[in-house]
This record gives structure tokens, C-alpha cells and sequence, in this order.
């Protein structure tokens, strides 16, 4: 059967899409779409057109896959012209989500129909991209500038519900009834002339809108290219004919396309969706039934990773040891909700059924009828050993255990049970209830079957799982390490912590590893005692500079917690550099992204090579999602390919590191790693 086939109902000629699973408008839908707009306008009992889509969505947008192939005619542009000039009126039915080039589509037509559940929006800057559809010109023309700039700059969609206020849906319809629905709103309209073109509307706005809306999102768009040329795009064409402003948008589409941070951005589109496939688990494997949720430890981490659960309406018994320790961990969630709530987004009803799903307890033994449980106490492995020896006895039969240690050897855990298929990790990250990546650790026992459904839980509760294998720190947190070892080597060297994250920040890291450090507390870790000082950390430890939470650490902060550079820690590196003998030098950015961030991708490779990451997108994912990497730069590894993985290599040798091989072979033989 083809993908878009047409249905006569009378006068009105309804086209159909059926391109699962999102209706992506590929070549063979655009042709299908051509090909239905002749049969109407060579059928005189044809008065008007629907188009809608089978399946969960309407179009969700153009093709991703094809932007890198060939282009096919009919062109995504030209057909939504050809849509928009047809001499009978075509109405849009939308269901799902119409997004981008579907966003496009439906505003070429003359009419919009949609169900109230349906979202619009024009997502393309999410991959470094504008509209490239007329999306640009027309939406501004139909829901004014203000709205057209926050849905394309940032990307994210809006209800059917605020659409028809805005003027982009015409008609809401019943949930089970649009296409009956539209094809009623298309014969009511069927006479009615002339047509409502987009491209004919005028648009007027304040000139000031524009520059008010770059300032007031500086930060958001810090590093993009795509929110700036959208804005700059939709300014410049504003007062011109549209056939000028199509032109402009042409042009910045393909400026974009052709840069290195969209590819960055559909790179990471694409490896999002690939990290939640694991090689050796058959897609359709049986999944555990997983209704209730046990969580140990309610601190910061227990009580973040209850309340993604709570959120998706998966009720959680949280366990702790003393009664003000878990009452505490039980007002800091309700806390959070309450935040948020006042935030406007989600209303006191949901913080209250959230928290209604919630059962505090200072018993273990209240555990017995979780399907999964998950362990968030103090990183110790003799601590965490003991929780599993007691979860052994506990938990029932089937239940999934998993702790979210950072560091530590799942397998030597999973052997502290009689269980080990059971075990497997769940590293969250902090804070866990806002961060989207979940680190799932595969133990050498783990069986096929937890994985899969702790993969699939993931996405129930909206994160983005990596599969990791089991080694020290696995695999964000691994990478980390070089780079901390080396920002360290660099202060003794005659870098500034300012100077380090200066560069990390300018690379488009949310901050730099001192930064970090302070954020975090540069007590973790820490052997706590004052009298022993080897490390420059050690010293800051020594005299309470543990970082944000005491006003000190590597930088001053004042009250409001903005940090300064501070002399005392000044004094301390310069003692430091002394007594090591450290040759000083002085040290540039370059040298500092060299020694800092290849060093990552070098034990990347490592990790690779040892199979503890799955592909080396996985890789990037994790940094994206887990530290902020920028997204433009497409994870570290990606980011690499871009750099070149010679000069990756002609880097850490200059500095002296020895080169993972994989990286090595792969730079000799010009491959690269995505
Ligand atoms: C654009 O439109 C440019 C135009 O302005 C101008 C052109 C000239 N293409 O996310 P899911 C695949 S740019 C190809 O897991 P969900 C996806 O890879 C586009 N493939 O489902 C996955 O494949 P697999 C603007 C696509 O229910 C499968 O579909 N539009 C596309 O969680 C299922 O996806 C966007 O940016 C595509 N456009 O979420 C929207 N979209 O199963 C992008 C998805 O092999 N899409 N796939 O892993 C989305 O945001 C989500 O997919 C959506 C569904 C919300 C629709």
C-alpha cells in the first residue's frame, strides 16, 4: 500500500499520510501529498481538501535522515507553496504533534483543525537548524511576531488549546472525532473566498521586540548559532514582501545545515534515541512488571530519585534510619514540588498526588513488595554490601535491586546478594530529580531482562539511560577524572582556577572543574583529616574552604554566592608550586583544552576499547545530558571528529600522554569515532 492514499467523503477529498511511526515528511510522502492536491484540482466535485495522518501524529516533521542524501523533488518549500496555492481551501487535521516542516504544512493550509490534546511547534533550532518551510515567514503572519519568535527561537511547542487563542488552530475538534470534524469545517469553508493564504497576511511589529527578546535570552542562547540567525532572520524579513523573506530563510537554513553545530545537534538527536537500544537484548524480551518502587536513603539523591517516580504516578516507599532524617528528606521533596508549583508549573493538585504516592519508613522489611528497589546511602562498598545482604533477605523474588553508587564495582556488590541477575546500577545524577541522564550499569550478571526494563522505566520517567559496563566511575565520571587530575597540574604549573574555567566556560561548559568543584564540595573524597596536607585540596579542606557551602573553596563567594578570586587560595598554590618544584610556564587556552578535554576523549577511546560503553555516541550523550557538555558540540567524542583525531593524537603526545590505541589506529587510518 502506498504511504499517502486518498479518500473521497462526497465533495471533500481527504488525504491520508501513513508513514509510522512519525510520518516524517520523507520524499515518498511529499510525492504522495503532490500527487493527492492534483486529484482534487482535476475533480470538479472536489470543493475542498483535508489532509491528516494515520498513526500518533501528524507530521512530525521533514526528514531527518534525508538531510545528508541527495535532494528528491518535490522539495519540501515548493510543496508547501503548491499546498498553500491550491484554489480549493485545505484544511489541516492534527492530531500529535505537528512539528516543523508538519508545523509548516499546517500553515500553508488554509485552515487548521486539531484536537485539543495535539502540540504544534517548530522544534528545528533543537537541531541547529530554522525553519526552512516558510515556517519563519508565515508563523509571525498568522500568530504574530511575538509568539513566532519564542516558538522558533526556543523550540519548544505549544497546545492546540494555545494555538487556537493565537490564531494558528481555527477550530478545536473531539478527541475521537477530527477527522469527521475536519471534514465538516472543510465544507462549511469549501465557498467561502478568498482563501486565507499566510503568505498574503501582513505582519507589523515593534522594532524593539527583537532586541528585548535577544537580551532578555542571552543566556539560553549563549553559544548557538540557530536562535541568533532565527531571530536576525525573522527581523530582517519583517517589513519585506514574503517572497524576499522566503529567500532570506532559504539562505539561513542551508548557512545552517551546512555548519558544524547542527550536525552536532542531529548527531545528538539521533544518539539519544540509540543509546536506549542495547545490542545483545531482542527488542520484544519479556519486561518485569514494575508497579511500586523501594528507595534507601533519604537524602538529596533519595529523595531526587523518588520523586521522578512520584511525578510519572509510580508510588514509592522511601526508607531511612532515623525519624528527623527521613521527616527531613519527606519536607525537602514536598519542598520542591511546592517550588515548582509556584512556578506555575504543575498545579497544587499534583504536588499533592505526588506526594500522596509517597510512604516514608524507618523499616527495610516495608521493602517486600517493591519491584524494584534502589539504594541511595553513603558510598561505601562494606555499607552498600550490607544494604544488598539485608535486600537479599527482604526483597521478593523478581524484584529488581540496583544501587546508584557513582564509583563502585557492581559486580562485587551484586555478589553481596544470592541474586546477581537481579543487580544492576542506576546512576543518577545530581540533582536527580532535574538531570536528565541515567547512567544504567550492566553488571558481568545483570540479566537481559532487568536491563531492558530499567531502560524502559527510564523513559517513563523522562530520562535519557546510557548503558555503561562496570569500571571505576563508569563512564561519565571516568572521563572526569583525567580532566580534574590535569586542571589540578595545571594551577601547579602557573595556571589560575579562574584562568582553567575561564576556557572550559568559553568552550560552552555550564562551568569549569574548579567551579564544579566548589558546587559540589571539595570535601567529597576527602580523607577528613586537617593535620594531613598532600594536595592543594587537601590545604583548602584543612581550613573549612570546602567549596559554595562555606562562602570558600577555590574561589571567595559573597553572600549572594557570587564567586571572586581569592588571595588566600592564591597563597596556598604559590606554596604549593614551590614545594613541588613544579616548572612554571606560561599557560595558554590551547594548552588548556589539549590537556584537559583531549585527555577526555583519550580515555573515551579507553572506554570504548574495553566495551564499557556500548557505541561512541553513548558516549557523548552522557557528557550532553549527565554534565552539560554543549550540545552543539555534539558530546566529546563527536566533538573530537571535528577537531580531527590526528591532532587529538598530535596533542596528548605533545604533552606526553601515552594514547589510548583505539584512538591511535583510528587517527592513522583517518576513520572517526561517530
Ligand atoms: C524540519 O522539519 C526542517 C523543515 O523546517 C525544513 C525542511 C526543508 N525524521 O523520538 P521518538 C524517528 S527538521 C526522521 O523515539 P517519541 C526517531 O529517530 C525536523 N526520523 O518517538 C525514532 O527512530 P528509531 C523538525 C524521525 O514518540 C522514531 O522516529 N522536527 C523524525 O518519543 C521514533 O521517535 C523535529 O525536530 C524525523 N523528523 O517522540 C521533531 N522524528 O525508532 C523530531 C522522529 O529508529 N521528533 N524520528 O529510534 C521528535 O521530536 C519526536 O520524535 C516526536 C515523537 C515528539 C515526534
Amino acid at each position: 500500500m502506498s504511504i499517502v492514499t486518498t479518500e473521497r467523503q462526497d465533495d471533500v477529498l481527504v488525504i491520508i499520510s501513513n508513514n509510522p511511526p512519525v510520518n516524517a515528511l520523507g520524499a515518498a510522502v511529499r510525492q504522495g501529498l503532490q500527487a493527492g492536491l492534483e486529484e482534487a484540482k482535476g475533480d470538479d466535485g472536489i470543493k475542498a481538501v483535508v489532509i491528516r495522518c494515520e498513526g500518533r501524529t501528524f507530521f512530525a516533521g521533514a526528514d531527518i535522515t534525508e538531510f545528508t542524501k541527495p535532494p528528491v523533488e518535490p522539495l519540501l518549500p515548493a510543496l508547501v507553496d503548491m499546498i498553500e496555492a491550491s484554489d480549493k481551501p485545505v484544511v489541516a487535521a492534527i492530531h500529535g504533534t505537528a512539528l516543523g516542516g508538519g508545523c509548516e504544512v499546517a500553515l500553508a493550509c488554509h485552515y487548521r483543525v486539531a484536537v485539543p490534546s495535539a502540540k504544534i511547534g517548530l522544534p528545528e533550532v533543537k537541531l541547529g537548524l530554522l525553519p526552512g518551510a516558510g515556517g519563519t515567514q508565515r508563523l509571525p503572519r498568522v500568530a504574530g511576531v511575538e509568539l513566532a519568535l519564542e516558538m522558533t527561537a526556543k523550540g519548544d511547542p505549544i497546545s492546540a488549546g494555545k494555538a487556537k487563542e493565537a490564531g494558528l488552530v481555527d477550530a478545536l475538534a473531539g478527541e475521537d472525532s477530527l477527522v469527521a470534524d475536519a471534514v465538516a469545517f472543510a465544507r462549511d469553508v469549501a465557498d467561502k473566498r478568498p482563501l486565507p493564504r499566510a503568505s498574503e497576511k501582513s505582519v507589523a511589529a515593534d522594532p524593539g521586540v527583537f532586541q528585548a527578546f535577544r537580551e532578555k535570552n542571552a543566556k539560553r542562547f549563549r553559544g548557538f548559532d540557530a536562535p541568533a540567525e532565527i531571530i536576525d532572520v525573522i527581523e530582517e524579513t519583517i517589513s519585506k514582501p514574503y517572497s524576499e523573506g522566503v529567500q532570506r530563510e532559504r539562505n539561513g537554513f542551508m548557512k545552517l545545515m551546512m555548519g558544524t553545530q547542527s550536525a552536532a545537534q542531529r548527531h545528538i538527536f539521533f544518539a539519544e534515541r540509540k543509546a536506549s537500544k542495547i545490542d545483545d537484548v531482542p527488542d520484544d524480551i519479556q519486561l518485569r512488571d514494575v508497579k511500586k518502587v523501594g528507595v534507601i536513603g533519604a537524602g538529596t539523591m533519595g529523595g531526587g530519585i523518588s520523586m521522578n517516580f512520584l511525578s510519572a504516578g509510580i508510588p514509592v516507599t522511601i526508607v531511612e534510619m532515623q525519624q528527623d532524617a527521613l521527616d527531613r528528606g519527606v519536607a525537602t521533596m514536598r519542598k520542591n514540588y511546592e517550588n515548582t508549583a509556584k512556578k506555575g508549573r504543575i498545579t497544587q493538585d499534583q504536588v499533592e498526588q505526588a506526594m500522596g504516592l509517597l510512604t516514608p519508613t524507618l523499616s527495610m522489611e516495608d521493602l517486600g513488595d517493591c519491584d524494584l528497589i534502589i539504594e541511595a546511602v553513603y558510598e561505601s562498598m562494606d555499607v552498600k554490601k550490607d544494604v544488598f545482604g539485608k535486600l537479599d533477605t527482604i526483597a521478593k523474588p523478581g524484584a529488581i535491586l540496583a544501587s546508584n553508587t557513582s564509583y563502585l564495582d557492581v559486580n562485587e556488590i551484586a555478589a553481596s546478594t544470592s541474586r546477581p541477575g537481579d543487580v544492576v546500577g542506576m546512576h543518577f545524577f545530581s540533582p536527580a530529580n532535574v538531570m536528565k541522564l541515567l547512567e544504567v550499569v550492566r553488571g558481568d550478571k545483570t540479566d537481559k531482562d532487568v536491563l531492558a526494563t530499567v531502560m524502559a522505566l527510564s523513559k517513563k520517567i523522562r530520562k535519557v539511560a546510557v548503558v555503561a559496563g562496570v569500571c571505576y566511575g563508569f563512564i561519565g565520571n571516568r572521563m572526569l577524572i583525567p580532566r580534574q587530575l590535569e586542571a589540578q597540574k595545571l594551577l601547579m604549573e602557573g595556571a589560575t582556577p579562574s584562568q582553567v574555567d575561564k576556557v572550559h566556560v568559553e568552550f560552552g561548559m555550564p562551568m569549569g572543574p574548579f567551579q564544579m568543584s566548589d558546587l559540589a564540595g571539595v570535601d567529597i573524597g576527602w580523607h577528613r583529616d586537617p593535620s594531613r596536607i598532600e594536595s592543594i585540596r587537601d590545604a583548602l579542606c584543612a581550613e573549612d574552604r570546602w567549596g559554595q557551602k562555606k562562602g570558600a573553596g577555590f574561589y571567595d563567594y559573597d553572600e549572594k554566592r557570587q564567586p571572586s578570586p581569592s588571595p588566600r587560595v592564591a597563597e596556598i598554590i604559590e606554596d604549593f608550586r614551590k614545594k613541588s618544584g613544579a616548572e612554571q610556564h606560561e599557560i595558554t587556552d590551547q594548552e588548556i583544552i589539549e590537556r584537559t578535554l583531549y585527555t577526555m576523549v583519550n580515555e573515551g577511546a579507553k572506554i570504548l576499547a574495553e566495551g564499557k560503553a556500548q557505541r561512541a555516541s553513548d558516549i557523548d550523550v552522557v557528557w550532553i545530558y549527565g554534565y552539560g557538555w554543549p550540545v552543539y558540540r555534539g558530546g566529546p567524542m563527536f566533538w573530537a571528529d571535528t577537531v580531527g583525531l590526528k591532532t587529538i593524537v598530535e596533542g596528548l603526545e605533545k604533552h606526553g600522554f601515552d594514547v589510548a590505541p583505539l584512538l591511535k589506529e583510528k587517527a592513522e587510518k583517518g576513520e572517526r569515532f561517530n
